[in-house]
């Protein structure tokens, strides 16, 4: 990280502030509306946040820096071993972070360095310890990264006056890179702990995070899940700004609270069934109407199942979307990585996510409320980890908030290093909403 954090010093932290002068200099230019439908839902399409790493379009999805995923994970740098075809997380961070594509030596030192900060204080793991076993993963996670805050570079220089406002951007890098060693250990911790085995985090400097991590798991020995957690992490990392666990993150970060205090409130509101959430109650949902289905169903029995579920006045999880209003091309990415995989596509369960993805657009558009009947990445990852053995659905959501750190961590840094203030939008009251629109 040491070449990363030089970079940002000398060339683009320079780079972006001369912008933002640039820009502050006819700052009163006006760039949207407000309707009072959209303060009332859920501020929809209002445009007042800035975000550096990724840019959501409701048609075409996301991309990184102007790069869909397709490209990205063709030119960022791969694992290490001979054939590995999936973009590392860390490759993805790089870019998200410079909007650069790094090179491999760049990934393999950040990996490198990521695998040496990868131990847990021992605060952090007394605390996890000390934690009902039957906690949800997410609240333990979130739980465990707020106590890391107690070491946190930034807080200890802020509090002993030791920097000034344009350097805060040094101590936040320097804890959010701290933060990303850190979390799968803390993940894995959970984990094994369900699970009932004792184990040390043990991080080889010559292996990416991914690999680091699954070999913590019980996982280490497969490539094939190495690969499909790669991608996993990396296409999930950044999904613009104005999502929950992003914009908690952000906002927090706003009043100055450590990386660690930040991402814990992000964390947090990814652990919503509207959010992050979905993705362990999709696989139920499907583990669900799996038992349910006839042997031999046919996509009318599926077709029927969801017309009941949808009666009983419940969302379908998995799709849907506050932004998008075409297919998710995080879940065409996953599923084409699955249609190519000859076990995958073998597998029941997965089979069911895919004729669902046909099935549920129209039952949804009939059903007439949803916006957007197409499927999320909600609706196909969960399915990938259930295929490979990771029967514990609980912990879908904290792979997700693996992944999520490596997007909302490079605009955090971005956050302090531009000195961005506090967020304090303006609040109305229903009242003050009908004196302003009675005096239009
Ligand atoms: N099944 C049934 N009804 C749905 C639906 C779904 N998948 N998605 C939306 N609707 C309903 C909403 O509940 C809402 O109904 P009410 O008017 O009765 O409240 C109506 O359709 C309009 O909603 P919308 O404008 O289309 O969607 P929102 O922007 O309000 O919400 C989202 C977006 C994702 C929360 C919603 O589509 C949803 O609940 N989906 C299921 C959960 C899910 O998959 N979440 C994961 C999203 C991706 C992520 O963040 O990880």
């Amino acid at each position: 990280s040491t070449e990363l954090k030089n970079l940002m010093r000398e060339k683009y932290i320079p780079n972006k502030r001369e912008q933002l002068t640039r820009i502050k200099k006819s700052s009163a230019s006006v760039i949207g509306q407000t309707t009072v439908e959209q303060v009332l839902g859920g501020m929809r399409g209002i445009r007042c946040m800035w975000w550096e790493g990724s840019e959501l379009d409701a048609e075409k999805g996301i991309t990184f820096h102007g790069k869909t995923i397709e490209e990205c994970n063709r030119i960022l740098p791969h694992g290490p071993e001979q054939g590995a075809t999936q973009m590392l997380p860390e490759s993805m961070m790089w870019l998200i972070m410079t909007g650069e594509v790094p090179t491999e030596k760049q990934v393999r030192a950040l990996s490198a360095d990521l695998a040496r900060h990868s131990a847990l204080p021992r605060h952090v793991d007394e605390l996890i310890d000390n934690l009902p076993k039957d906690m949800h993963p997410m609240t333990s996670l979130s739980a465990a990264i707020a106590s890391l805050s107690h070491n946190s570079v930034f807080s200890k220089q802020y509090s002993d006056g030791s920097i000034t406002k344009d350097k805060f951007w040094e101590p936040a890098f320097d804890d959010s890179i701290s933060l990303l060693a850190k979390i799968p250990t803390i993940a894995a911790k959970l984990y094994n702990r369900s699970k009932g085995v004792s184990k040390v985090y043990k991080a080889d400097e010559s292996k990416d995070v991914t690999w680091n991590f699954a070999e913590n798991i019980g996982f280490g020995d497969k490539l094939p899940f190495v690969e499909m957690m790669r991608l996993y992490l990396a296409l999930h990392a950044d999904h613009e700004g104005g999502n929950v666990s992003a914009h908690s993150t952000h906002l927090v970060g706003s009043a100055l609270s450590d990386p660690f205090l930040s991402y814990s409130a992000g964390l947090l509101g990814l652990a919503g069934p509207l959010h992050g959430l979905a993705a362990q109650d999709v696989l139920r949902f499907i583990l669900q109407m799996h038992q349910w289905l006839p042997k031999n169903y046919t996509e009318k029995d599926v077709e029927q199942y969801l017309w009941n579920w949808l009666k009983d006045g419940r969302v379908v999880p998995g799709y849907g979307h506050a932004v998008l209003r075409k297919p998710d091309p995080r879940f065409t990415a996953l599923h084409e990585f699955s249609s190519k995989s000859d076990s995958i596509s073998k597998d029941p369960h997965w089979k069911l996510v895919d004729i669902v993805s046909r099935v549920a657009p129209q039952v949804l558009k009939e059903h007439g409320k949803t916006k957007n009947p197409f499927p999320n990445v909600d609706s196909q990852s969960g399915v990938l980890l259930h295929h490979y053995g990771m029967k514990e659905t609980e912990f879908y959501t904290v792979i997700f908030g693996i992944s999520r750190a490596y997007g909302v961590l490079p605009q955090l840094v971005w956050d302090r290093a531009l000195g961005m203030p506090i967020e304090r939008p303006k609040s109305l009251s229903l009242n003050a909403i009908e004196k302003m629109m009675s005096a239009q």
